[in-house]
């Protein structure tokens, strides 16, 4: 390598204070000169996305020092680091989180607005990179957030969207999709390293060869060759100098790549390649829970798993360490099996570029992985056409052929004779149409494997993944999911932060544990008149945002009831719209009915393709179109939906909610982190006994937690049985009203039509079992609306709930992962001397 002056020498570069300074004057003039110098306008003809642009660098100005200085300390160490690899990351914005995490917020707020600006106005205008669909996606980013600020040294890999996940408009009740163009305005946080690129593989054919020490080697041909560039995002931690690093890469066609077709004059058609390869990375695939088995989305997970792994290997290079510590240099977390392909692709790195022999190179690879699931449902476990599947990645096919045989060499050896279990446990799924099993190459492959919430980990245990459980017990462990209670709370809800802070201080931020001293205050009547008035005030502000977007009054004193989350028949949406209907029946057979008044809010996005999914929004837009105006009612109950549900939405929502729905089939939902969200910022919960409800009820107590439903064994039990939704249908004379209220076309202006696909897979297969929960449920929410009119009691029970959430708290999960699974210890970042600061 050339020497690098730069590099060697290490001159204390003299920053303008403009550039670092943290005085309210410093400030100003660093928002006025990134104004200037980086937007080229002056404050008479600024937009608000030029202001919103200069505050954005004036704190990027600010964490970059932590930044290039968390990274010389890895460099320097070659610090153990844990890689989290995940095809989504659903940051939210990022500029409120950072002035938290960095401890400027009040000093940039006021500046902000001395010079004359609205801040929160700014704020909002941020474009968030919605680079994920849901709970999977944010769990990533909380994930960051607290390996960030417990000092962990990481690395989030992913792909950055060019798309994200699709804007949702509401027309006439039914969604429409709009492409997210989230960096149409630039991206200030993040930084392309072209310097960094590598070049991934796709199709062709292989070929075997011996070379020159007469080893048996393979090669393989590819059919195209793409680039990835990566940009990198400073993730930093809370209160502490950390800043790592989230690389996403983008697809780019290599400048090379057929030169042919430029040499030969056919410009065109070069271009044409080019924009194939662009194709990568253009957009986020759109479903939750479910597996579409497109080959565009097979290749964009090899595309990043290699461009990562690829960058791993430079990385170690840099730090000379050599490829045979691969495993004790890098940790790297499975974020479901979307990135599982990264078993195959580092045996071909290490066998095949690399020239190590397959038992070494195996050793290697099965110390460096480790594998979260998320999910029990059949139709989201990931397989691929083995067609499709060789056709993009013959060299992988040929590798996991080797893997599985010589897996199930092992299995046999341990159940002889068990050919059964042979079929079950084989990467391939040789029952009818091949498919390559991807859950069985990522259990194979890594040496951990964890579900989300304990429900979940038993159930994996039990059922979907047994048989692996049975090979390997050694391996499972639970690891229950955690949200950030910098963004969900001190970001979100500065209003209940401060009543907190004011009583136990603010180190429970770092500590979420430290929360149980608010346990004393549930008792103390003014404590509980003033987080009455917060979450009244908090409710007051939402009630605004719908009137001015929807139109539509709602009553700040009325019980907020709140379902938001991602649209799925588990999740139970339309358990929910039954008990609205059923409500309404009851006022309209009896106008005078004593009735405690509520808000129902409903947010989420449904899969553009997912039918039944899409149904059900319209339902509740068409069951709040006659409720929200029928003059019975006299506003005693209302219907919202909230268009376009986001991070950035969400932290809206949270804050505001009386009542949290986590009404899943037991058994379906493998943690939930909504539930967590709510309740933390003092929401009570009614829900089932499925995913993390089980655990947040055991926190809170029983008594603090509305229950309803069957569990999950009876789920199995019933279904057994030959379970037959008709059965309560005709048993139930106000279930059967409330179904009958929407054939016959009464929330859908006489079109009986309508809803019959929803009402058909309710009463003739109802797989999700809300028939069978009907009954329960609306008990239960009559107990909510009993408990919601003992004022005193009510806030007795939601602070004990934001008391007791501690657990809850990603920073446990985190170092839960990082004792059991990752092995890996805290590197403290001291600041160098290199910027400095006061010229
Ligand atoms: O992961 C969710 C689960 O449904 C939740 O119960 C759980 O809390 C979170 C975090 O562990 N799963 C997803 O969000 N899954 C997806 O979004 C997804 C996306 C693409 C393909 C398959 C699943």
């Amino acid at each position: 390598t050339v020497p690098n002056p730069v590099l060697e020498c290490k001159p204390i570069i003299q920053v303008e204070d403009d550039r670092t300074g943290l005085s309210i004057e410093a400030l100003k003039r660093g928002f006025l000169d990134n104004l200037f110098y980086v937007q080229g306008k002056f404050s008479g003809i600024a937009t608000k996305n030029d202001c919103y642009m200069a505050l954005a660098y004036t704190v990027r100005d600010r964490l970059f020092k932590r930044w290039v200085d968390t990274a010389e300390t890895y460099t320097k160490n070659g610090s153990r680091t844990v890689c989290y690899l995940s095809a989504e990351f659903l940051m939210g914005p990022h500029l409120g989180n950072n002035l938290i995490n960095l401890g400027i917020y009040d000093q940039v707020k006021q500046a902000i607005e001395e010079l004359g600006l609205d801040f929160y106005e700014l704020l909002e205008q941020e474009e968030e990179p919605g680079l994920g669909n849901g709970g999977l996606g944010r769990l990533a980013a909380c994930y960051l957030d607290s390996m960030a600020s417990l000092e962990i040294p990481s690395l989030g890999y992913g792909i950055r969207y060019e798309f994200g996940i699709f804007e949702q408009k509401i027309q006439d009740g039914w969604q429409v999709e709009i492409t997210d163009k989230w960096l149409r305005f630039g991206n200030p946080w993040d930084v392309a390293r072209p310097e960094w690129s590598v070049e991934v593989k796709l199709g062709g054919h292989t070929e075997s060869y011996v070379d020159e020490n007469d080893r048996y080697r393979v090669r393989w041909i590819p059919f195209q060759v793409v680039k990835g560039i990566p940009y990198d995002t400073p993730i930093l931690g809370y209160k502490v100098n950390t800043a790592n690093t989230l690389r996403l890469w983008a697809a780019e066609a290599p400048e090379s790549f057929d030169f042919e077709a430029f040499n030969s004059g056919d410009y065109v058609k070069a271009v044409q390649a080019k924009m194939t390869s662009e194709n990568l990375s253009k957009v986020l695939y759109p479903n939750d829970n479910v597996s579409q088995g497109k080959k565009l989305r097979l290749a964009q997970q090899i595309f990043f798993v290699s461009c990562s792994l690829q960058d791993m290997i430079r990385i170690m290079k840099g730090q000379k360490i050599p490829l045979e510590k691969f495993h004790e240099k890098f940790v790297i977390q499975l974020n479901d099996t979307h990135p599982s392909i990264a078993v195959a692709e580092l045996m071909r790195l290490l066998v095949d570029e690399y020239g190590m022999e397959w038992e070494q190179a195996w050793e290697i690879t099965t110390k460096a992985f480790a594998y979260t699931n998320h999910t029990l449902l059949p139709e989201a476990l990931e397989k691929w056409p083995l067609g499709l599947f060789g056709e993009l990645l013959p060299r992988h096919l040929q590798i996991i052929y080797e893997i599985n045989g010589r897996f199930l060499d092992d299995v046999r050896i341990k159940f002889p004779d068990d050919f059964d279990r042979l079929k079950r446990m084989s990467l391939i799924d040789e029952s009818g149409e091949r498919y390559i099993r991807m859950a069985n190459l990522a259990c194979v492959g890594s040496f951990a494997i964890n579900g989300v919430a304990q429900l979940h980990t038993e159930l994996l245990q039990k059922d979907v993944l047994h048989d692996f459980y049975e090979m390997y017990p050694e391996k499972f462990n639970n690891k229950t999911n955690g949200i950030t209670p910098r963004r969900f709370m001190v970001l979100s809800n500065p209003r209940l932060c401060e009543l907190i802070d004011s009583k136990i201080g603010n180190t429970w931020i770092k500590n979420l544990h430290e929360l149980r001293q608010l346990e004393a205050f549930a008792e103390d009547v003014e404590f509980r008149h003033k987080f009455r008035q917060i979450k009244q005030a908090i409710k007051q502000d939402l009630a605004e945002y719908i009137k001015a977007k929807n139109g539509i009054d709602v009553d700040a004193n009325s019980l907020f009831d709140i379902q938001a989350k991602r649209f799925h028949e588990y999740k139970r949406q339309h358990l929910n719209a039954l008990h609205i209907i059923t409500l309404y029946n009851r006022i309209k057979a009896n106008p005078n009915i004593d009735i405690t008044p509520r808000t129902f809010l409903f947010g989420g996005k449904a899969a553009p393709g997912y039918y039944i999914a899409k149904l059900t929004i319209k339902l509740i837009n068409s069951i709040g179109e006659v409720v929200n105006r029928d003059p019975d009612v006299r506003g005693r109950l209302k219907v919202v939906f909230l268009e376009d549900y986001s991070v950035k939405f969400a932290q809206r929502v949270y804050p505001a909610a009386d009542l949290s729905e986590q009404i899943s089939t037991a058994g379906k939902e493998a943690s939930g982190t909504g539930n967590m969200k709510f309740a933390l910022n003092g929401a009570l919960t009614i829900g089932t006994l499925d995913g993390a409800n089980v655990e947040i009820r055991e926190e809170v107590g029983e008594e603090n937690f509305f229950l309803f439903g069957l569990t999950a064994e009876e789920v199995y039990a019933k279904k057994a049985q030959g379970y037959d939704p008709m059965y309560y249908y005709n048993r139930d004379p106000e279930l059967k009203l409330a179904i009958d209220r929407i054939s016959s076309g009464f929330f859908s202006h006489g079109d009986a039509n309508l809803f019959k696909p929803l009402l058909d897979t309710l009463l003739h297969r109802d797989e999700y079992m809300l028939l069978a929960d009907y009954r329960s449920y609306i008990e239960c929410q009559e107990q909510v609306s009993q408990a919601y009119r003992d004022v005193e009691n009510w806030t007795r029970m939601a602070i004990l709930n934001v008391a007791r959430m501690g657990k809850f708290s990603s920073d446990r999960s985190i170092s839960d992962y990082c004792e059991d699974i990752w092995q890996i210890q805290p590197v403290k970042i001291e600041l160098s001397e290199y910027l400095q600061t006061d010229v």
